[in-house]
């Protein structure tokens, strides 16, 4: 069992996150025995690297999924919607990175880190969360189990690249324009990007949050299993091309000196604390591109209210946001036994 190699497929494999997936199946050396590379008809044939070879470009088709144990999806919610549930027909285990099966309460919601043991229910599909939730979930989980969590509120600073390749290619368009005097575009984001930053991810709802707001929520209490968590988000789009940052206060139960907190985070797997303000050490986005870890620095008391706390968190979005963490969640499933789609 333990030396059973697997056959991966990874939907929208030419994207940036799909190109990172196959990049981390090759650097983890995921036990595969073949790797299938899926996308849209417009790049059937095209050669991505992996392990020292390449892999040919197939269309996603339900008949592709034939043989495949384990299917690494990030083509975007309406590939998911509609391939989904047709690859785990044909056998696969599918691990999606897309928004659209997250809150089934049939799908567990994983980052291994966190909550691997909600992997044991699956049901063939298992959803990777949102990237901004991943490296936020971390340091509150790290926090919450040493002094009680309370209250959560977040402004994030979320690069181009959360909207795929698209996003980090209307960045550079948009910087380009602006040096030549032209119309920035903005077809991918609401607004222009180059220089400036937008308080809008995703569309507005009744509420006045935004979806990605709105997604931060849920997933945060279904991943930590507090269904009531008081928390709410301000998700911003800042003109930085990869990796996420986050500004985020919690209110504990017991009150936590910023030295108590600094020794909690950094113990807790997957999180490396950058944090010697006299030194001018903080994480930046520079600092985390290619990292699979969550780096955590800024950490204060608030000046008025003990038992909170401020601090700031920096992720790959590509990585731990996405990819990675869907690789993890695959090697997860390897050590416990659960490449397998429960029959009935
Ligand atoms: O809005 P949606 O539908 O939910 O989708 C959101 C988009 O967000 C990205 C991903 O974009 C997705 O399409 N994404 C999803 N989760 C993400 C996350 N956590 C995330 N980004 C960051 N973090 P992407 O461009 O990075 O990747 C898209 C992948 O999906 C494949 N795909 C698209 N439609 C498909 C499909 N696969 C199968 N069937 C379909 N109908 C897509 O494959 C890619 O792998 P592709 O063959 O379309 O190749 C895309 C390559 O072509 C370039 N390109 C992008 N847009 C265009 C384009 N070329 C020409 N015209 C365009 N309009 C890109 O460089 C890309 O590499
Ligand atoms: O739900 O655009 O996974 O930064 C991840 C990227 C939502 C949008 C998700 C972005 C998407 C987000």
């Amino acid at each position: 069992m333990t030396d059973r190699r697997w056959t991966v497929a990874v939907v929208g494999a030419t994207g940036a996150v799909g190109r990172e997936m196959l990049r981390m199946l090759e650097e983890r050396s995921f036990p595969v025995s073949r790797v299938r590379a899926l996308a849209s008809p417009r790049s059937v044939g095209r050669r991505l690297p992996f392990a020292g070879g390449e892999v040919e470009v197939e269309v996603l088709s339900e008949a592709a999924f034939e043989g495949v144990d384990i299917a690494l999806f990030s083509a975007g919610g309406a590939r998911s919607l509609e391939f989904a549930r047709s690859a785990v027909q044909a056998g696969a285990v599918v691990i999606d990175n897309s928004s659209a099966w997250r809150m089934d309460p049939e799908v567990p919601l994983v980052v291994p880190e966190v909550n691997e043991d909600a992997l044991d229910a699956h049901r063939g599909i298992i959803a990777n969360p949102n990237c901004s939730t991943i490296q936020m979930v971390l340091p509150l989980k790290a926090l919450g189990d040493a002094f009680g969590l309370r209250r959560v509120i977040v402004s994030t600073y979320q690069s181009a690249s959360g909207a795929g390749q698209g996003g980090i290619d209307e960045l550079f368009a948009g910087v380009e324009a602006h040096r030549s005097g032209e119309a920035l575009p903005s077809e991918v984001f609401a607004r222009p990007l180059a220089f400036d930053c937008l308080p809008q991810i995703g569309d507005f709802l009744d509420t006045g949050y935004t979806s990605e707001e709105q997604k931060m929520l849920e997933e945060t209490r279904k991943i930590l299993s507090m269904p009531e968590l008081p928390s709410s988000a301000t998700c911003v789009r800042v003109p930085v091309a990869r990796g996420h940052l986050e500004s985020v206060t919690v209110d504990l139960e017991r009150r936590a000196t910023a030295a108590e907190a600094r020794e909690v985070l950094s113990s807790f797997p997957g999180i490396v604390v950058m944090d010697r303000p006299g030194e001018m050490v903080y994480p930046v986005a520079r600092d985390c591109v290619g990292r699979t870890e969550t780096f955590v620095g800024r950490i204060r008391e608030d000046n008025a209210l003990p038992g909170t706390l401020h601090f700031w968190v920096v992720s790959d979005n590509l990585l731990k946001g996405a990819a990675w963490n869907a690789v993890q969640i695959a090697e997860s499933l390897v050590a416990r036994d659960r490449v397998s789609v429960p029959r009935g």
